[in-house]
């Protein structure tokens, strides 16, 4: 019988904690991500919680579940290195270049993907895409720069649109863009960092993905 995409997760979670349970010190702080797929991960990070030291995690709903496995969760800035960030995308290609945002924690999910030395993305085979950009990019915006930054999106050729009714952690907004193919992943990140009034783009592919555990029906396959 056919896996469902829970089932995929679910395996694809389990992956990513053997990976840890075999390649990262004992003792070690493990970033943690926000997303479904990463929900699975916590779940599967509570057995092996007696080897990890703690964890930092990338939105307070992902804090709240890890508290709730009674895994210690630190504060970002108690913590010089840390050896793996794992976390899901929305959309990643062989490149291992990432569209991520689409649960509004991408300023979190790309400050703590920066302190670790690894970061290891977990998804299942439909987020595996020749190029990025069908999923909306999540841009998280400062309140007063909305209209501003919309504009200029436009001129780079978006379609930007207001996520309605939600706040950020950090109490912003999101503007989604809509109706982009992204042919140089890394030149757009840093094209839309340079827009003032922009906190996070959802591209991480100037610091992409390390290691891709991709779940499909034949078994979890490893890229990077
Ligand atoms: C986080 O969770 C986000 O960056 C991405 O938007 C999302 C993926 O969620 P899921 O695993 O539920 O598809 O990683």
């Amino acid at each position: 019988m056919a896996m469902t995409q829970d089932e995929l997760k679910q395996a694809v979670a389990r992956a990513a904690r053997d990976y840890i349970a075999a390649n990262v010190p004992a003792g070690s702080i493990i970033g943690v991500g926000t997303g479904s797929t990463a929900n699975f991960f916590i779940d599967e990070l509570a057995a092996v919680k007696d080897r990890i030291a703690a964890t930092v995690a990338s939105s307070e709903a992902t804090k709240k579940r890890l508290e709730g496995h009674g895994i210690k969760v630190v504060d970002l800035n108690e913590v010089t290195s840390m050896p793996v960030y794992v976390d899901g995308a929305d959309e990643i290609t062989g490149n291992l270049e990432m569209v991520k945002g689409g649960g509004g924690a991408l300023t979190r999910e790309k400050i703590v993907a920066a302190v670790a030395g690894k970061f290891i993305c977990v998804c299942d085979q439909s987020k595996l895409v020749g190029t990025l950009g069908k999923f909306p990019l999540p841009v998280e915006v400062i309140p007063m720069a909305r209209a501003y930054v919309a504009r200029e999106i436009e001129k780079l050729g978006g379609k930007p649109k207001l996520r309605e009714g939600f706040t950020t952690d950090n109490g912003n907004l999101i503007l989604d863009v809509h109706g982009l193919a992204i042919a140089d992943p890394a030149g757009f990140e840093t094209k839309l960092n340079q827009i003032v009034g922009v906190v996070t783009n959802g591209l991480f592919a100037c610091r992409g993905a390390d290691l891709l555990l991709l779940a499909t029906p034949d078994g979890v396959r490893q890229m990077g």
